[in-house]
């Protein structure tokens, strides 16, 4: 039994972000994953030592990227940026695009990517919805439909082209960056999920899957990108 390494950027020091933390080590240690934390403030070459051990990585959720990140002014509704975060993760994000490593980009970690193939972000989407895209009171349980492309390795993991999931996002997906595609979307249209054209294992939701840790469905997320990076691992030797 191997059990791949998966970084995952720190998140930050505050209770809530400790506490959020704690959920995506829980989820992908139950998925057989062991998880090394990659410190922003680390040394250039301790991070690429630990960046080099990663068979694959986990972009976490997180506050607003920001909007000079994806050629924007901010608006008004945008939240505090963390311009450290926004730097590490999308430069880490290169990093594991040029090696072809195995991706999981949840809530922000999918609107990062979409920034880094040059997508862009509605600031504020506040005013524009049906259903309560930020409802962190219900984040264990459902606030949402959302319709997935049967393609899509998403819809393969959760066995369906339907799913109701949560919610705790006040900003969507605009534009698409070029070499993504859209394999979930709410009933607004808002991209729910997100895929890389002619990449081994990509996979990027804007809901929160640990949270929803009594659907299990949900932890076959969890259990398929776990396995992608078992795979490489045992490429890498
Ligand atoms: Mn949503």
């Amino acid at each position: 039994m191997l059990y791949p390494t998966v970084g995952v950027p720190f998140m930050g020091r505050d209770l809530l972000y400790r506490y959020q933390q704690y959920k995506y080590t829980r989820c992908l240690q139950r998925a057989g994953a062991s998880v090394l934390l990659l410190m922003p403030d680390s040394s250039e070459e301790a991070r690429a030592a630990a960046i080099n051990r990663c068979a694959g990585f986990l972009f976490p959720g997180g506050p607003d990227i920001r909007p000079d990140r994806y050629g924007q002014k901010p608006q008004p509704g945008c939240q505090k940026p963390d311009p450290v975060r926004d730097t590490f993760e999308l430069q880490l994000l290169d990093v594991v695009l040029a090696a072809r490593k195995p991706l999981f980009c949840i809530g922000r970690g999918m609107q990062l990517l979409n920034v880094a193939f040059g997508g862009t972000l509605i600031q504020d989407i506040t005013d524009k919805q049906e259903y309560p895209h930020m409802d962190f009171a219900n984040r264990a349980s459902a606030t949402h439909p959302v319709e997935l492309d049967p393609d899509s390795v998403v819809s393969r993991l959760l066995k369906s082209d339907v799913a109701t999931v949560n919610s705790l996002h006040h900003q969507a997906a605009d534009t698409i960056g070029e070499g993504l595609w859209i394999a979930a979307d709410s009933p607004e249209g808002y991209p729910e999920a997100l895929e890389i054209d002619d990449y081994p294992f990509s996979l990027a939701v804007q809901w929160h899957p640990e949270y929803m840790t009594r659907v299990v469905t949900q932890q076959g997320l969890f259990q398929g990108f776990a396995e992608a990076c078992r795979q490489f691992s045992q490429k890498m030797g």
